[in-house]
């Protein structure tokens, strides 16, 4: 296994400055440790944690930010699920909301099926790839101030925004959102488009 090198950020600090004060921003957190950390900064009505559609997480907040151009999106998912999704990508640069933030938390590692090495392990650039499908607010982040200033981009939404955050490859206590499916989309139907929308 490739050893990572110098220091990392840490996936749950991260994930907690960039939702601290969110406001009406809508979270998809991707399947596993993503959606463990985006709960561990708070379990909140607003938040759509994935249990599973892995390669699903991109597209699934390219959907919410078209029917929704008003709100702001934020995409949190991991490395080893962008990798299955990459069309996305194109899909998104093309369509260019405005109002959609990605951030791919990147261990180079699927952490949550025993810590495999994933190909950005060996230097596949997923800011590079957003980037050259066209996404132009492409970034590369590594350090604590990088990350204040993504926090800055998804806020203003002045354009669709992707992030490759280098994170340690650690190993976490998981912190579950609840399990029921329909619980979890009644619950954001309800936060987003009031009361009598949960159940339709
Ligand atoms: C279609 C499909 N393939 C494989 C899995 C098993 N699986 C669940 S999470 C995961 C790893 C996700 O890795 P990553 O997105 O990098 O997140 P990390 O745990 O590293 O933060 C895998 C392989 C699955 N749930 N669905
Ligand atoms: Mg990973």
């Amino acid at each position: 296994m490739s050893k990572q090198t110098g220091r990392r950020l840490h996936r749950r600090e991260v994930v907690k400055q960039l939702l601290a004060g969110r406001g009406g921003l809508l979270v998809v957190g991707g399947l596993g440790a993503p959606t463990w950390d985006i709960t561990d900064a708070g379990d909140h009505e607003l938040n759509f944690p994935l249990w599973g559609a892995m390669g699903g997480a991109a597209m699934i907040g390219l959907g919410l930010a078209l029917a929704q151009p008003k709100k702001k999106v934020l995409v949190i998912t991991g490395d080893g699920e962008m990798l299955m999704g990459t069309g996305a990508l194109a899909t998104i640069a093309v369509q260019r909301p405005r109002n959609l933030s990605i951030v791919v938390l990147d261990n180079e590692r699927y952490g949550e099926t025993g810590m495999q090495e994933t190909h950005t392990a060996h230097g596949v650039d997923l800011a590079g790839m957003a980037k050259a499908a066209g996404i132009a607010h492409s970034y590369s982040v590594r350090t604590g101030a990088e990350v204040l200033q993504l926090k800055q981009r998804i806020h203003a939404g002045a354009g669709t925004v992707f992030a490759q955050v280098k994170i340690d490859a650690e190993r976490l206590p998981l912190v579950l959102p609840p399990r029921d499916g329909a619980l979890l989309k009644n619950r954001f139907r309800a936060a987003l488009l009031g009361p009598q929308a949960a159940h339709q």
